[in-house]
This record gives C-alpha cells, structure tokens and sequence, in this order.
C-alpha cells in the first residue's frame, strides 16, 4: 500500500541529560508521525557520526546542522516516497550522504527520517510498530516478548561515584511472563534502595543517568547489595544478573592495562591497575560466585585479543558494543573470530533502521544473542521497545525502572505484551536462542 510522504519537518528537543537532540516528524494521508534520536556518554570510537554544531550554545552539543540537513536535502529527497518502503527511504539517504559513517549529513539527521518514517509505514498500514518492525525485517508475526535487562547501579561514565563498572543488570530469568518480570525488577529495585539506605545512608540512594543507585560501591560490593535484594525481595531463585563494564572507558593508552581506579582525583591506586589477563581472571571469579549470565564490552574496542580469550573461556554470553558498533563489517569480524556471542542492538551507532535490521540478522544468524538497547540520554520516544519484539531479539536493556525516559520503554512493552496476550512468549532463561525467522 502507497502512502507518499508530504511532509518532513525537523526541531531540536532535550534529552534526559539536559542535551539537544533531533526530533522529526513525518506526515501522510494518514496523519503526522513522530520520532527522535537518542544520544551515548560512553561512545565508541567507531560509531557512525553524530553532528553537533560546536561552538558556545548548548557547549557545543547544539543539533541545529542536523535539523537543517533533515528540513532541506534529506527532505527533498525522501519527499513523495512512500513511507512504508523502509529500505529505500534509507538508501535514499545513505546514497545522499555518501559517506561510510554518515560524516556528511549526520547519523542523528539520518536517523530522525530512518525513525519517523518507521512510524509512518505502520500508521500506513494501520498495523502497530512492532508488526511492522516485522514486516520489514520479513519475519512472521512475533509473539516473544525480550527479557528485560534492569541496570539497578549506574558507574562508569554515568555516575559520579568511583565505581569504574557501568551498568549491574537484575535480570528476571526465572520470571514466567513479561509482566511478572517487571514486577520482580520493580520490587527488587526498591529493595536495593533500602540494602543501600541501610549501608551508606539516604545520600547514596541518588540515580545516575539510567535510573539505577550510584551508591560508593566496588564491583563486588555491588554484585553483593544486588543479591541481598533480590533475596529481600523473595526472588533469589528467579533473578540472574549481568555487567556492561563499558571498559573502552578505562583502557590505558598503549598499555595492556586497565585502571579501574579511573574516576578518582589524583593517582591511580596500582592494585587496581590490571592487565587483560588479570581482568580475564576477574571476569572468571565473578562468574563463579554470582548468577552471571552476560557481561558487555569485557574489554576495549580494539582489544581484540583480549575479547577472543573471554569468550573462549566461559559459556556466558559475551556482547559487543563498542567492539561491533551495530555494524555489520565489525559484526562479522567478531564472528569470523568468535570474540563474541551477543550483539549490543542501538540504532543511532549505525544510523538507519534498514541497517539494524541487518546487523541483527547476520548476528542472529550466526547463532549470537541479540539485546536490544537504548542510550544514556534519552527521549521519552519508545520505538526500540516496538523494535525488540519486531525483530524477535530476546533481550532488551533499557535502564532501571526509574525516569520516565527509562519507564516510557518497559511501558511499551507492558502494552504490547497485553496486545500478544495469550500467545506472548517470554523467553526466561533461554534468552539467549531466540531465532531469526525470515
Ligand atoms: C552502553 C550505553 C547504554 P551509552 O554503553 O551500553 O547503556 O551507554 O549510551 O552512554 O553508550
Ligand atoms: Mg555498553
């Protein structure tokens, strides 16, 4: 079914961390559809080109270029297309650019319109985004709902506590519907408060940027306080848990070294100075003494070496996120050397919905894992939640169930979950397996 668009239409609006972003909508017969870019802290280095203004507005993080590209060029371009032809609308627009990681027009232009048009193709159809997530990726109707990954601590660049990890996932495997699992995660999250309150006081109950406690842990002590939760909570036997170290932060230049001591002032304690082999051996002690079943960017994104020994050193799931940017040349590396086993899913690394659509195939493909993820700023946009259960992914990490930039996502997901009914299935601890269709 054809419907043209007529109207493409950019603004600037604020994320969750008090930053502009692109906002883009598109209008049809049918109406005008809505959509924005989210925005990364930890970045890596290879992700396709957000464009930011420079200069003093906004400290430089100003997107007025960006809107600009989308009100004029990209506009032109994708103008009298029909909206539910995704894949054309993004060759379109990667032709246009021409560049390998959207230097040209800007990855956050690019993808307002590869976004904004995703929404329009379903309101085309009259269908929910999720079944056209489907549709594009040529799957049949889904029915599996992701198992939400809850980051209840924040470190890392998201937080400013010491604690060099960034994100501690409560991840409700045992749960027997997506519904139950956001009660465990919820329940959870506000017994980790008071495990923390009793500790360290109320001051230590403060959020980082994705919603979880900041509180002035280490890693273990963090792994600890998230157990004695979940025991608080009654759901010990229902939870497992997972990292994002996010350690492309705190790789020593030129050094096989990390330094886990890279938020405090001053100089860096040598006992938490490690090398890749050191932190292989602490990756393996956590793994033996607490429920993990995934850790993210173990190590740097070009420390290829490091992630092949990881993987091949234990059964848990390893994800790339740094390492495999969303990109299928990096992606296939990763698998051609088994450096990892789970592709990170965030669309703006890439910059078009057609070529998340790939990655993920290819990923799926090849036996990987697949988790869905926002960014650390936000919107209160929740497509990726439409996305998770289009593409059948499994998995999804969307930060604690905390801020509504955060809630705006697992709220999507409760509604698409009543809408599957009785035919949703929740995948538990199997994860891991959930298999491309097309
Ligand atoms: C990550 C993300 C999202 P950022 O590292 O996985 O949690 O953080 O968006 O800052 O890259
Ligand atoms: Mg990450």
């Amino acid at each position: 079914m054809m419907s043209a668009i007529t109207g493409v239409h950019a603004r600037e609006i604020i994320d969750s961390r008090g930053n502009p972003t692109v906002e883009v909508d598109m209008t049809t017969a049918q109406g005008t559809f809505t959509a924005s870019v989210p925005s990364g802290a930890s970045t890596g280095i290879y992700e396709a080109h957000e464009l930011r203004d420079g200069g003093k507005r906004y400290l430089g993080k100003g997107c007025m270029q960006a809107v600009e590209n989308v009100n004029t060029v990209l506009a032109d371009a994708v103008m009298g297309m029909d909206s539910a032809d995704q894949r054309a609308i993004d060759d379109v627009m990667l032709k246009l650019d021409g560049t390998h990681n959207k230097a040209n027009l800007g990855a956050n232009a690019i993808l307002g319109i590869s976004l904004a048009a995703s929404k329009a193709g379903a309101g085309a159809q009259g269908i929910p985004l999720w079944k056209h997530y489907a549709e594009v990726a040529g799957n049949p109707i889904p029915e599996t709902m992701p198992v939400p990954c809850f980051n209840v601590i924040n470190g890392g660049d998201h937080a400013g506590n010491a604690l060099a990890f960034q994100e501690f996932f409560v991840i409700p495997t045992g749960a027997s519907s997506f519904a139950e699992s956001m009660e465990i995660g919820c329940e959870t999250f506000h017994a980790l408060k008071s495990v923390i309150k009793a500790k360290f006081g109320g001051d230590a109950t403060l959020i980082g940027d994705e919603g979880g406690f900041a509180p002035p842990c280490d890693v273990e002590s963090g792994l600890d306080m998230i157990m004695e939760a979940a025991e608080k909570a009654g759901y010990l036997d229902k939870i497992s848990v997972g990292l994002d170290v996010a350690s492309s932060e705190f790789k020593v230049d030129g050094k096989d070294q990390y330094d886990l001591d890279f938020k405090s002032p001053g100089a860096t304690d040598p006992s938490m100075l490690l090398s890749g082999d050191e932190m292989v051996a602490f990756y393996q002690k956590l793994i033996a003494a607490y429920p993990i079943v995934t850790i993210e960017d173990p190590f740097d994104q070009d420390d290829w070496d490091n992630w092949d020994k990881i993987t091949a050193a234990t059964d848990i799931q390893i994800v790339g996120d740094d390492l495999t940017v969303t990109n299928p040349t990096k992606i296939q590396e990763a698998i051609d050397r088994k450096s990892c086993n789970c592709l990170l899913l965030k669309v703006n690394q890439i910059g078009t919905i057609s070529e998340s659509i790939d990655a993920v195939k290819l990923s799926k493909q090849n036996g990987w894992g697949v988790m869905t993820s926002h960014r650390s700023g936000e919107t209160e946009d929740n497509y990726i939640a439409d996305l998770a259960v289009g593409l059948g992914t499994g998995q999804i990490k969307t930060g604690a169930p905390c801020r509504g930039e955060r809630t705006a996502k697992y709220n999507q997901l409760l509604r698409i979950d009543a809408q599957l009914g009785a035919s949703a299935i929740y995948p538990g601890s199997n994860f891991r397996k959930t298999a491309w269709m097309a």
